[in-house]
């Protein structure tokens, strides 16, 4: 997936209607748009087409995907039908689960992003220390995406070894929850980041402040 600006633009918004006047101030610098529970919960899927039909960009659902792989695979299936071009599924319910997944989006020409290691503190009780099995599970399933945290730049750099040069990594916690955007992405493709910019007075400044920020 090639990310403008290295940018993805996390939309927890609560309406559509929100979710358009964004797009509308900032799609000029951004091609990419992760959408999940607050806006798909309040709206339905429909958010999902409307922004890609609306500003024609790539859009990933973050459904944290964690079931058994039955159910797994009903909600990757019906997320791929969407639109979505991806998915963020959880790697902690095991290969079974995420394998699920991975056939759906082959099956309908689209990618998944494993979750290795979470990007809050509360991570540190039980991810933390199973973050690195799961990014060699991903690797040893073929899986090429992964997101992994801003705000811990050593299992960063941990987890951009074991996945390789190759692969794809998304960086969340960049602003509010503390990560830094130059230094996440000595190990990260790219950056994921809400709050910064959809809560900022003028968006559009945050977005620059940030592409220059990363420029440097
Ligand atoms: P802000 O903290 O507002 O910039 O938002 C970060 C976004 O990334 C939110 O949509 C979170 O749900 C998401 N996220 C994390 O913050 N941490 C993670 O470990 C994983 C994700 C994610 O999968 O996107």
């Amino acid at each position: 997936m090639e990310v403008k600006n290295k940018i993805i633009l996390a939309m927890d918004v609560g309406s559509i209607q929100e979710a358009l006047e964004l797009m509308d101030e900032v799609s000029s610098y951004l091609n990419t748009v992760k959408i999940g529970y607050p806006l798909v919960l309040a709206e339905g899927l429909e958010a999902v087409s409307r922004v890609k039909e609306e500003y024609g960009c790539n859009v990933i659902c973050d459904f944290k995907v964690a079931d058994i792989p039955a159910t797994n695979e009903k909600i990757a299936d019906v997320t791929f039908q969407s639109g979505a071009d991806a998915l963020i599924v959880h790697g902690f319910v095991g290969r079974d689960s995420a394998a699920s997944c991975l056939a759906s989006a082959e099956k309908y020409d689209k990618e998944i992003f494993l979750l290795t290691e979470m990007s809050h503190p509360g991570a540190e009780e039980f991810l933390k220390p199973v973050s690195m099995d799961i990014a060699r599970m991903g690797v040893n399933m073929g899986i090429k995406n992964y997101v992994g945290p801003s705000t811990r730049l050593d299992q960063l750099g941990m987890i951009r070894e074991i996945v390789g040069e190759e692969s794809f990594i998304i960086s969340p916690g960049v602003g509010v929850q503390g990560g830094d955007p130059r230094d996440t992405l000595q190990f990260a493709n790219a950056l994921i980041v809400g709050r910064s910019i959809y809560l900022a007075d003028d968006p559009v400044n945050v977005v620059e402040s940030l592409i220059d920020a990363v420029k440097l």
